[in-house]
């Protein structure tokens, strides 16, 4: 009985943990080093942890006691329990929903009723105990990335530990000697298991807070799916033709911003468990990679850049002063990851007079959503999507958001970086688009 206590506690997660704040409950908020959203986001109480669809990013408001904690795109931090010095954590491998954007939902394996997994957030120095809990349908293992552990505790099934079978659960215990951004995935059927999204985010902060000390600090992991449309599974034979490439398992326009102040020291830690490197660029600014998951870079061994390649297997922290007011652009720069899933496989029309070309095909083959490139590019492929052009089932359009000046022609790994002067400190609640001052926008030649 108390196992399923627990399990239910952990599993409605973030959720239910800020209901109960909301509600007051100082008593769950002390115990569960708890989570309050900011006033503007809309948390509901979940019965069906799996059918948590869309989690807002859950902002820890509090600081640690010894730590600022980490904000998760569109994510969580897994609460702990303190046992006889030891910060204990349950983890519940499990099959989850995942909502990827309105309008598309996905069948991902993730932990503790979403995918990517909580993410794990602890201080250098500290003995902590990993409750890992099978409940997918296969044997599992979780593998801690980049962690020094004893050899035994390093989760490679087969090879330093028996496979956790389902229904069985498993404990890692170790000391945690370094700090830094790591990650957690399963170390078994590894393909088949990262592809359906198993893996989340294991952060270390040093043990002396002023340490590599920011205001503002984001994380998320860079996941990828081939999902057919009007299918809900994702293939996980797939080797390099996938077709969603998101930001913690959400894509654009569905990705929060990350919101600063002007003045911020800023570190946002990406994590890549994609079969593909990503070239991670930023507007506005030049930053520094401050950390990799072998830890931290020393100063004199940094330089400025405004794009990062995050190899597969890798994590990258980079680090700036937000000077810069507006809404900048952070995305992955190959083109196609910056993209949604439908009409990659388009037929080249560049340059070809097409007239009623589309129309004729169609209407001799109706259900063949026949969906050409446009004479002049594909940007018309955002306007017949606003036109209200129909998609297949459980898919996604490929090119789409509005901005304040028309459609923004995104999809898959692209959000924004707000700067603006009058954030209030602690609040990372979305300041809406920003208001250009007069004369600083690029204009229509009147020549
Ligand atoms: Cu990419």
């Amino acid at each position: 009985m108390q196992q399923t206590n627990r399990r239910d506690f952990l599993g409605l997660g973030a959720t239910l943990l800020a209901s109960a704040a909301l509600a007051g409950n100082a008593q769950a908020e002390e115990k569960n080093h708890c989570e309050i959203p900011p006033k503007n986001r809309q948390l509901t109480l979940v019965k069906d942890p799996k059918r948590v669809l869309s989690p807002s990013t859950i902002i820890t408001s509090k600081k640690g006691k010894n730590y600022n904690p980490v904000v998760t795109l569109n994510g969580w931090t897994l609460p702990y329990e303190m046992k006889e010095g030891v910060k204990e954590f349950h983890l519940i491998a499990e099959p989850v929903v995942r909502e990827f954007s309105p309008g598309m939902v996905v069948n991902c394996w993730g932990y503790n009723g979403t995918s990517p997994g909580p993410t794990i957030e602890a201080v250098e120095g500290d003995r902590v105990r990993l409750i890992v809990t099978n409940k997918l349908p296969e044997h599992t293992t979780i593998h801690w990335h980049g962690l020094i552990l004893p050899n035994g505790m390093d989760g490679v099934g087969g090879l330093t530990q028996p496979q956790i079978a389902p229904g069985e659960t498993f404990i890692y215990e170790f000391t945690l000697v370094q700090s830094g951004t790591f990650m957690y995935h399963p170390h078994a059927d590894e393909m088949v298991q990262m592809a359906m999204g198993a893996m989340g985010m294991f952060i270390i902060h040093p043990k002396n807070p002023k340490e590599h000390a920011v205001d503002r600090d984001f994380c998320f992991l860079l996941a990828s799916y081939d999902v057919a449309a009007g299918t809900y599974t994702p293939n996980p034979s797939t080797m390099t033709e996938f077709n969603l490439w998101t930001f913690n398992s959400r894509t654009f326009p569905s990705i929060d911003s990350m919101n600063v102040a002007v003045g911020d020291r800023v570190r946002i830690r990406v994590g890549n468990l994609t079969m593909t490197n990503h070239p991670i660029h930023m507007h506005g600014h030049t930053f520094e990679v401050t950390c990799s998951d072998g830890g931290w870079v020393p100063k004199s061994a940094r330089w400025p850049e405004v794009t990062t390649d995050v190899a597969v297997g890798q994590m990258r922290a980079i680090e700036f002063t937000a000077k810069y007011e507006g809404d900048w652009s952070i995305h992955c720069h190959k083109a196609h990851h910056t993209m949604g899933p439908m009409g990659h496989s388009v037929p080249n029309m560049l340059g070809v007079k097409q007239d009623d070309l589309t129309e004729k095909i169609s209407d001799l083959m109706p259900d063949y959503m026949y969906m050409p490139m446009g004479k002049n590019g594909m940007a018309e492929m955002q306007e017949m999507e606003n036109m209200g052009m129909a998609l297949p089932e459980n898919t996604l359009p490929m090119m789409t958001g509005t901005g304040p000046f028309g459609p923004i022609e995104m999809g898959g790994m692209f959000t924004l970086v707000k700067v603006r002067k009058d954030q209030p400190k602690g609040d990372y609640s979305d300041p809406g688009w920003y208001k250009h001052p007069q004369g600083t926008v690029a204009r229509k030649s009147e020549r």
